[in-house]
């Protein structure tokens, strides 16, 4: 009997989302299923049993009458949830080793890159002052993690494990040894009022749009080494008010940032973040989804699925997330 096709849908438009890179990897794993790269003028609709997406076009999902599993590429969702025809099939995100490993090594780099006082440093060499400032230890910054999922918990644990005093906040309560654990709106502002350092990795739903915005910056806490607020937002650019972001660096409120993430993606050429010295910009790259390890992981559901097995990491669509 023919296998349902699987249909792959790729609208990433860098380097690491190319479709053909995608299909190579799909093909090797999936064995005798068809892998379908759209747009192809040849399908039929009714043969696809499964979709892989990054970004597919709002209604695109919509076209497939037998489609049983939407497997997103990535680990956050909101360009789907924002699909209202996305067919009411289980929809499977990415939470897997490599990834998690990859935002970790991101978080940490930047919240190292801060607490070293690295901004200051590098001045210092293109200007060829030698001028070392005194240096705190990790113990001297509190960090606080926004969103203790499979991303923030992980980086929670290892800037913990560096010496960092850190916290995290989520939407429901969370235990997690070494982590001073705070949950829902009630317990925001206290989880605000003890960091120096925050680390944003919410995914973007409507209750976290612009969430990083001047108000919450106001709470951080103002009395530490770093002598004002890092931020380091790694979730969505969803999450952040950009002019708050602007103006909150340009008058203190916030000391630096790191961004990966923007609401205009790629950021536009006149984006003021670009030349900003306060600002530490990466391309939305803190972590890549590999697709040799993202194949895998979605052909190995697939097979587990097809023998009456449960799906891994279903995303809830009522919370969005
Ligand atoms: P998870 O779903 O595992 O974790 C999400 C966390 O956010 C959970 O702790 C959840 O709380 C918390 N949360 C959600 N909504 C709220 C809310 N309203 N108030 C407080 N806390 C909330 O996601 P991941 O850790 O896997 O990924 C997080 C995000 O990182 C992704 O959605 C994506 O946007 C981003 N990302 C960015 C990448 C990049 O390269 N820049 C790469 C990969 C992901 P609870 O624990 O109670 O459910
Ligand atoms: C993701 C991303 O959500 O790469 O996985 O942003």
């Amino acid at each position: 009997m023919n296998k349902g096709a699987l249909a792959l849908l790729v609208h990433g438009g860098t380097e690491n989302w190319s479709p053909e890179r995608w299909q190579s990897r799909f093909d090797d794993v999936c064995g005798d299923r068809r892998v379908l790269r759209l747009p192809d003028p040849a399908l039929d609709p009714a043969e696809v049993h499964y979709a892989a997406v990054w970004k597919p076009a709002p209604g695109e999902l919509a076209a497939f009458p037998n489609l049983r599993v939407i497997f997103n590429l990535g680990a956050g969702v909101d360009a789907l949830m924002a699909d209202s025809s996305l067919p009411n099939v289980p929809l499977v995100r990415v939470a897997v080793g490599d990834l998690t490993g990859r935002m970790t090594e991101y978080v940490v780099l930047h919240a190292l890159m801060h607490h070293r006082q690295e901004l200051y440093l590098r001045a210092c060499q293109r200007e060829r002052r030698w001028q070392p400032r005194s240096q705190w230890p990790a113990s001297a910054i509190s960090v606080g993690v926004m969103g203790l999922g499979t991303l923030g918990s992980d980086a929670a644990e290892v800037l913990a494990r560096i010496g960092f005093r850190v916290a995290g906040w989520s939407r429901s309560a969370r235990r997690i040894e070494g982590i001073e654990c705070f949950y829902g709106a009630a317990q925001l502002e206290a989880f605000l009022r003890r960091t120096d350092m925050l680390v944003c990795l919410l995914p973007l739903t409507p209750d976290t749009r612009q969430v990083l915005n001047r108000g919450l910056f106001a709470k951080l806490n103002r009395n530490s080494p770093l002598g004002a607020p890092v931020l380091i937002n790694a979730g969505r650019g969803g999450l952040q008010n950009e002019p708050d972001i602007l103006s909150c660096l340009d008058d203190g409120t916030l000391g630096a940032a790191s961004l990966d993430v923007f609401e205009t993606e790629p950021l536009p050429p006149d984006s003021p973040f670009w030349t900003h010295p306060k600002v530490v910009l990466t391309p939305h790259n803190a972590a890549d989804t590999d697709p040799d390890e993202i194949s895998k992981y979605v052909a190995q559901q697939i097979e587990r699925f097809e023998a009456g097995g449960a799906l891994e990491n279903v995303v809830d669509r009522e919370r969005g997330y």
